[in-house]
């Protein structure tokens, strides 16, 4: 079995909290993988050329964090992500595709600043660095009304890995890459929360690099 990834893509970065998570290190190696080039070795291997990617043993080819996220859960027999079927199973859901809903914001947001400057499009930074900002603010309401306590969840860790890649105070010098989203300011809860989730290994051991 092998991951493909790139340690800066917040999905990649949720699948590999998870393999810490689960304690699958020793079986599924972490692959790093150039995308986003003409000649990506990942075409070969998944023509969408998305990471994360999975190969399992029998050659299987998964894509897409949700997804990969599921296999692995299971994969030991003794999943610990799924929603029960009881009185808390919408909102769990809810909460999952919302944060979900933010990080594919983010990541549509940061792809415009990969582009040279003269390809960047103001129309989409502007859409996204407002959706973002409204979904700050709608979960640092979520967080104070308890929504992100109790058990570990893929909502938790997605939203560890939505926040502090490029803004994390410790690693500000991605800021240039996303210079109008000071997401913690005036937003008190989410910056407490998330700091505090994030001094767990899975997240700690899964920061991207600086470069
Ligand atoms: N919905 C997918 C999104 C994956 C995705 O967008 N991956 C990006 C990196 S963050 C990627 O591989 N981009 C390469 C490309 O667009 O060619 C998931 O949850 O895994």
């Amino acid at each position: 079995m092998k991951l493909y990834v790139t340690l800066t893509s917040p999905f990649s970065r949720l699948v590999r909290a998870v393999i810490i998570e689960k304690k699958l290190q020793d079986r599924i190696p972490v692959t790093p993988i150039q995308t986003r080039t003409p000649d990506s070795p990942l075409y070969a291997i998944n023509p969408s050329g998305r990471v994360p990617t999975l190969v399992t043993d029998d050659g299987v080819i998964f894509e897409d964090s949700q997804v990969i996220c599921a296999y692995l859960d299971h994969l030991d027999g003794a999943p610990i992500f799924d929603i029960p079927y009881d009185e808390n199973r919408w909102s769990t859901l809810r909460l999952e595709a919302k944060v979900r809903s933010m990080l594919d914001g983010i990541s549509v947001w940061g792809r415009e600043f990969l582009r040279p400057v003269d390809e960047r499009s103001p129309t989409i930074i502007d859409h996204e660095t407002a959706r973002a900002h409204r979904m700050a603010d709608s979960l640092d309401k979520d967080v104070a009304d308890g929504l992100f306590d109790g058990p570990l969840s893929i909502a938790q860790l997605m939203l560890a890995c939505t926040l502090p890649p490029y803004w994390h105070a410790k690693l500000d010098v991605r800021e240039d890459r996303l210079p109008k989203f000071q997401w913690r300011s005036e937003r008190c809860n989410l910056s407490v929360w998330v700091d505090r989730f994030s001094e767990r290994p899975s997240i700690q051991e899964t920061i991207p690099p600086a470069h």
